[in-house]
């Protein structure tokens, strides 16, 4: 059930992405725990005050660097992603149609895939693979239906972008030597923790905001890109985050 939410409530934002959120429950797209998943993503993004910091950016730079330098950049989309930032996905695939989507799930039915996946083309995301069609390849150490790869998508992929990982996945594709970039309100989870590049912001926010780099980034040298890579610090970068949440509860 869709509620109206008057533009002038202080927390509009918030409660139409919660809104979208119920409708991919309704529809099959999110599960009740994708729901679950969402409010601890809510409340660090509340402790982070709801913006884009710089250390997001920062990461945001060095992600457009590794996608924009990748042989076969892979964006993989979960329940949640699919729910919440369908329209950023279909401005990424306009703007950058070197990018491929796949979806991969965690709460894994043939009929669920299919849900999603059709719920994507619908909207009018195009060519959207599903991980566990056709002859998948398996990811190595993983026991969950994430294992499962598109041979043209996430197995032949250098470089992956993944919001709201789980972080089994994310050490399993680190150790295949793939580099990762998670997006994850919780600079403390594994997947931030493991990943190459963690950004710290809530998916609708980053995603316009790689859209722009990436476009930024297209006309720029190799070396260039390159450099922004080799100076970044995953570490340093999440502790800055962490620091920004201490700060918000004084
Ligand atoms: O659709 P499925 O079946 O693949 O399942 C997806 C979920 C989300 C259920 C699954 O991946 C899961 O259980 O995720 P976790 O392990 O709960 O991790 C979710 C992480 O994403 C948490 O660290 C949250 O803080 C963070 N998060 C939640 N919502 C957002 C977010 N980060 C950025 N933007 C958000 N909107």
């Amino acid at each position: 059930m869709t509620r109206d939410v008057p533009d002038t409530h202080p927390r509009a934002h918030s409660l139409n992405v919660r809104e979208r959120l119920a409708e991919g429950l309704s529809s099959g797209v999110v599960t009740l725990t994708g729901m679950i998943a969402h409010g601890r993503g809510e409340a660090f993004d509340y402790l982070l005050g709801e913006k884009t910091h710089p250390f997001a950016h920062e990461a945001l730079d060095v992600a457009s660097a590794m996608l924009t330098l990748a042989e076969h950049p892979v964006i993989s989309i979960n329940g949640n992603v699919a729910a919440l930032a369908f329209e950023e996905m279909i401005t990424l695939q306009h703007n950058h149609p070197r990018l491929v989507f796949e979806v991969n799930l965690f709460h894994y039915s043939p009929e669920r895939a299919r849900t999603v996946v059709d719920f994507l083309l619908d909207k009018g995301l195009k060519n959207v693979l599903d991980s566990s069609a056709g002859e998948p390849q398996i990811l190595a150490g993983l026991e969950s239906s994430r294992r499962w790869m598109h041979p043209e998508g996430i197995a032949k992929a250098d470089v992956i972008l993944v919001g709201l990982e789980d972080g089994d996945r994310c050490e399993a594709l680190v150790a295949t030597g793939r580099k990762v970039i998670v997006i994850d309100l919780n600079p403390l989870s594994r997947s931030a923790q493991r990943a190459h590049v963690a950004i710290v912001d809530e998916l609708t926010r980053a995603f316009p905001a790689l859209d722009e780099k990436l476009t930024q980034d297209a006309s720029l040298s190799r070396e260039r890109l390159q450099t922004r890579i080799d100076g970044y610090d995953s570490s340093e970068n999440l502790q800055r985050a962490i620091h920004a949440i201490r700060k918000a509860v004084g």
